[in-house]
């Protein structure tokens, strides 16, 4: 079975795809084996990222961009991953609506990712997905998240290029808006800019990257959009080519992967030995017999942890 999932990604079959990825939302054992094998064929995909508050018109924009991307013969998946719902089975209603009429199109793959609050996590999930649509041959992996926390800011670094999008309706004022998100950007957009108060939200953020008057080798474009009628969108386009000439011409595209690599490695021994340890450990007799021992006074937590540890075995990670 994972032998045939494995060449159907690479032979382009849409239904092993969809097998692939529920395999990685399930955290089932054959997801390591699928991602090692379909390694060989991965690295050839561009990711961009799109992220914002709830409403700001991310999946519309999304949906038009597929127009300009499908329009330069570009093969496109979409990762619209919501770390505020719970995993629905693949549907975000919405986004499924909206971008209904790519789903026809054979060369757009649309999925949506809610959290599931496992070990792994959402942003290691997204990772493996993004894997699996690269290995298919998309040429652009897009990841749409919801702007709220620190968990899509993780999620946003597997991004080659990250756009922001903001909205004058929102009422927020800029420097309300969260300095992590601020801080990812590498285009902003103001969508809604039919609404009113979109100049002000501009010079908001052009005095918000003034600031500090450091020298940047790249100055986060401010694009304004109102999907309703398509306006901008071409310019986010142009945005986004650009940044991406940018990466690739000064050499960041490489040394970014390579320091993503990095850090993957990382995550991958730590969620391995957390996941071992704590597979021994959870609910075990001695584990309750140390919390009650904890609570009575008896030992401490730091003694505890220790103990723990000595008895650990950590030969046999498990995957
Ligand atoms: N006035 C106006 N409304 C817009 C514009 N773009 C999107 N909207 C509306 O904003 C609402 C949210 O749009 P979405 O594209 O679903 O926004 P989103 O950021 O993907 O939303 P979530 O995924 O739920 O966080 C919809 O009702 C859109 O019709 C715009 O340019 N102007
Ligand atoms: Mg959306």
């Amino acid at each position: 079975m994972q032998q045939k999932i494995i060449e159907g990604i690479i032979n382009g079959d849409r239904r092993m795809v969809a097998r692939a990825i529920s395999l990685i939302e399930d955290e089932a054992s054959e997801k390591e084996t699928i991602l090692s094998a379909i390694f060989p064929y991965t690295g050839k995909a561009y990711c961009l990222g799109i992220t914002g508050a709830p409403g700001a018109g991310k999946s519309s924009l999304v949906d038009q961009l597929l127009v300009l991307l499908r329009r330069q013969g570009l093969r496109v998946g979409v990762i619209a991953v919501d770390p505020t719902s719970p995993f629905t089975g693949g549907a975000i209603l919405g986004d499924r609506i909206r971008m209904q009429e790519h789903a026809l199109d054979k060369a757009v793959f649309i999925r949506s990712m809610g959290t599931r609050g496992n070990l792994g996590g959402l942003s290691r999930a997204t990772k493996d997905v993004i894997q699996i649509l690269d290995a298919f041959g998309k040429d652009v992996v897009i990841i749409e998240t919801v702007g709220v926390g620190q968990s899509e800011v993780d999620i946003i670094k597997y991004a080659d290029t990250t756009v922001v999008v903001l909205t004058p309706a929102s009422g927020d004022s800029v420097q309300t808006i969260k300095a992590g998100i601020m801080e990812i950007a590498d285009v902003f957009v103001v969508n809604k800019a039919d609404l009113p108060g979109a100049d002000r939200t501009v010079s908001e953020i052009s005095m918000m990257l003034d600031l500090g008057g450091k020298k940047r080798a790249w100055r986060p474009p401010i694009v304004r959009t109102i999907t309703l009628d398509g306006s901008g969108v071409g310019e986010l386009h142009r945005a986004l080519l650009d940044h991406r000439e940018y990466l690739t011409s000064s050499g960041r595209l490489e040394k970014a992967r390579e320091d993503r690599v990095r850090r993957d490695i990382v995550d991958l021994i730590e969620y391995k030995v957390k996941s071992t340890i704590w597979r021994q450990v959870s609910g075990s007799a001695e584990f309750e017999l140390l919390v009650s021992r904890i609570m009575s006074r008896e030992t401490d937590p730091y003694a505890a942890a220790v103990q723990i540890l000595r008895s650990i075995n950590l030969n046999g990670l498990s995957p």
